[in-house]
């Protein structure tokens, strides 16, 4: 697993509310959000990260989801093409962003592709093909990717928004996931921490350098990640999670 010395995350908008959501938990409190997006900073801080905390950017309600904007490695970056057209256009800002820090590549149309589809595991990538991300962006950052010496592979999503709702590796051959991934032959060879039905929302755990961050409210969950080892942060995203969006959203990590 790479060590991660810096991260990017965006302020949640006063139009937070306005942005796409099926989650059906009603409306989120946006000064909650903003409190609760404070502690997700503090918590990075706490891994060891050195923080660009951009400014919110009303114009696009999920703009805090800045992981669906790029993929992200300590050596280069891929600006990604996001998938819902509400979207396409907050990759502008995190291509100026990342430009002086490192090579980019670029997803371009007729590509779609969300960072939240794209999942590392040491030298391998995976790639979930869902509604955000289409064949076409897929095989553009395969290209991409497989000129780095990855190994890259490409996964169906079904019934989820993006595939790291679902699934998420934390390193040392640590694979947590909802049940309905644990099947998959690509995922036969890891150590798989299968979440408890009434626990899906915890399959987005987050593992950065020291601490593995686990959304609170789900015990078994976090009881299970500190089984393994792992020191373990608990954030309260209620806020978050009305909006679809989970811990690897709210962040960019290299
Ligand atoms: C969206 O639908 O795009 C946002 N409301 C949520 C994005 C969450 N991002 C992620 O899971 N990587």
């Amino acid at each position: 697993m790479s060590t991660f010395t810096k991260a990017i995350v965006r302020k949640p908008a006063a139009t937070f509310a306005n942005g796409i959501s099926t989650a059906n938990l009603g409306k989120p409190d946006y000064y909650l959000a903003l409190k609760q997006h404070e502690a997700y900073c503090e918590a990075l801080i706490k891994c060891g990260l050195q923080l660009t905390v951009l400014d919110a950017n009303a114009d696009f309600p999920d703009s805090c989801f800045v992981e669906d904007t790029a993929v992200v490695t300590p050596d280069f970056g891929v600006i990604a093409r996001p998938g819902d057209p509400r979207r396409l256009g907050e990759e502008k800002e995190i291509k100026n962003i990342l430009k002086p820090l490192m090579k980019l590549h670029y997803i371009e149309e007729p590509g779609k592709m969300e960072g939240g589809d794209i999942m590392q595991a040491d030298d391998k990538f995976y790639i979930g093909l869902s509604g955000r991300t289409n064949l076409s962006g897929s095989k553009q950052l395969n290209k991409i990717l497989t000129q780095y010496n990855y190994d890259v592979f490409s996964i169906p999503v079904c019934n989820l928004l993006h595939f790291k709702t679902g699934v998420n590796y934390l390193g040392d051959n640590n694979l947590i996931m909802q049940r309905s991934f644990c099947s998959k032959d690509d995922f036969k060879a890891y150590n798989q921490i299968i979440v408890d039905r009434k626990e899906k929302y915890a399959a987005n755990s987050l593992r950065i350098n020291n601490y593995v961050l686990v959304p609170q409210g789900f015990p078994k969950t976090k009881a299970s990640i500190e089984q393994l080892g792992y020191q373990v942060i608990e954030l309260d995203l209620s806020e978050f999670q009305k909006m679809d969006g989970g811990l690897s959203c709210l962040s960019l990590r290299f």
